[in-house]
């Protein structure tokens, strides 16, 4: 009986980690496509792109439209980390964001390349592509 139970149990444990390897990738991919389209969004003529902030920068990468005006929307949520000291240098954007809050940084009209966020030590960074 008992050598009947662990069987059954070791059985068990290899199907489930046989459905565990099946099904990670496919989260993990259905969550990689649907990030990039979730954070950018155009609202009467104007595109949103929304970067939270806290413990780093998600997400990490993000593709929006060049040639259109355009508003990084950084949202903290009790971020005591050092990702609430943020850095655009080619804009020469640089402060320390409230560390719940929402601030909302005019990019002008970008045009086709990439922009790029740092903390203020480096640590953390973001990027945005325009194309
Ligand atoms: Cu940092």
């Amino acid at each position: 009986m008992n050598k009947f139970f662990s069987i059954g149990i070791t059985v068990g444990f290899i199907f489930a980690i046989g459905i565990g390897l099946f099904l990670w990738p496919k989260m993990n991919r259905e969550r990689n496509e649907i990030n990039p389209i979730k954070n950018v969004e155009i609202r009467d003529g104007v595109q949103y792109i929304t970067i939270n902030a806290r413990g780093g920068y998600s997400p990490n990468i993000s593709m929006a439209q060049a040639n259109i005006p355009t508003k990084l929307v950084v949202e903290t949520n009790g971020t005591y980390d050092c990702s609430a000291a943020l850095v655009i240098r080619s804009i020469g954007y640089q402060k320390i964001l409230p560390q719940t809050g929402q601030e909302i940084i005019d990019l002008g009209t970008p045009e086709v390349g990439t922009l790029q966020g740092l903390c203020s030590m480096g640590m953390y960074n973001f990027s945005v592509n325009f194309e």
